[in-house]
């Protein structure tokens, strides 16, 4: 049976907001919901991506999606685009906090302040603003799930990556805050933590070096961004009275942050 005339069938209406859908992860998970006929509200700060994978995700689900194009470390910009949305779109089902990034890789002697910033700005500020004001529609609408992207690095240290992992440990402690906070409004907080996983994360990480990115996944076979996709679907299908907490998920080859058979 053809995909689009099925999800006009099955499925009710359902609204995933998904930050940080021009790549990776995000992208990806967009996709996993609009496959289980979500519409979608999708963010980032690269118009013409959002607007290329809006188009895709019309034509190949017959879904309704918005794009929002921000940069989550500016509290104005977040508050006016989750503001301005239709009011049909506020009744949001699922967050999906996953916009971040690494900048650098250095001991902290040697940090750049500017990666710092970016990093503290991004993965702990951002998610917060967002956060703040998407779950003031959740408590309104008395429904909700908030799904975070922590990362292994949230529950371990490595060398030169001590900024980055203290802000997904900032992820991992707000997760589990975020759940006694909204715990009597019936909103569930999940995270996802993923090892590592072939994105564009490292070529970000490495300011656009892409040689020295593939050298990350070199000899190895990393996690793809539709495992995480996958894993953060299945977090918000559950029944309603099932909340899962917390998910570590690496690629079979990677025990640990720093121990990879390659
Ligand atoms: P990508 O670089 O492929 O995607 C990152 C996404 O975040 C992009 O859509 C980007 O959009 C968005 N983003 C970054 N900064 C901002 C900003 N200031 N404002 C709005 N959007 C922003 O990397 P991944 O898909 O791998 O990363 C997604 C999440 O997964 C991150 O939180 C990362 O820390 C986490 N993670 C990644 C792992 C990996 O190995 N890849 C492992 C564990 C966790 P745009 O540039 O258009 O703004
Ligand atoms: C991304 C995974 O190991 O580079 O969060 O920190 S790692």
């Amino acid at each position: 049976m053809n995909v689009l005339y099925l999800n006009s069938l099955v499925f009710k209406f359902m609204i995933a907001f998904i930050t940080g859908a021009t790549s990776g992860i995000g992208k990806s998970t967009a996709i996993e919901f609009a496959k289980h006929g979500y519409d979608l509200i999708i963010t980032g700060r690269r118009q013409e991506r959002l607007t290329e994978l809006k188009s895709s995700l019309i034509k190949d689900y017959a879904i309704k999606v918005i794009d929002l194009c921000f940069d989550v470390r500016d509290e104005q910009q977040v508050a006016k685009a989750i503001e301005a949305l239709p009011l049909e779109f506020k009744n949001i089902d699922v967050l999906v906090n996953n916009a971040g990034l690494a900048a650098g890789l250095s001991p902290i002697q040697d940090g750049n302040l500017n990666h710092w910033e970016q990093m503290i700005d991004t993965n702990i500020k951002g998610l917060l603003y967002i956060t703040k004001h998407i779950s003031k529609i959740l408590i309104d609408n008395k429904k909700g799930h908030i799904i975070n992207v922590g990362s292994i690095a949230g529950k371990e240290v490595y060398a030169n990556g001590s900024v980055y992992c203290a802000t997904k440990h900032a992820v991992d402690a707000l997760n589990k805050g975020m759940r006694i906070d909204l715990l009597p409004h019936g909103i569930r907080v999940s995270a996802v933590n993923p090892g590592m996983v072939e994105t564009e994360f490292s070529i970000v990480r490495f300011d656009g070096d892409e040689d020295r990115a593939k050298k990350v996944y070199e000899n190895i076979v990393p996690l793809k961004p539709e495992d995480i996709a996958e894993t953060i679907y299945w977090i918000a299908s559950r029944p309603a009275h099932v909340n899962i907490n917390d998910v570590i998920i690496m690629p079979t080859i990677q025990a640990n942050s720093t121990t990879v058979l390659r």
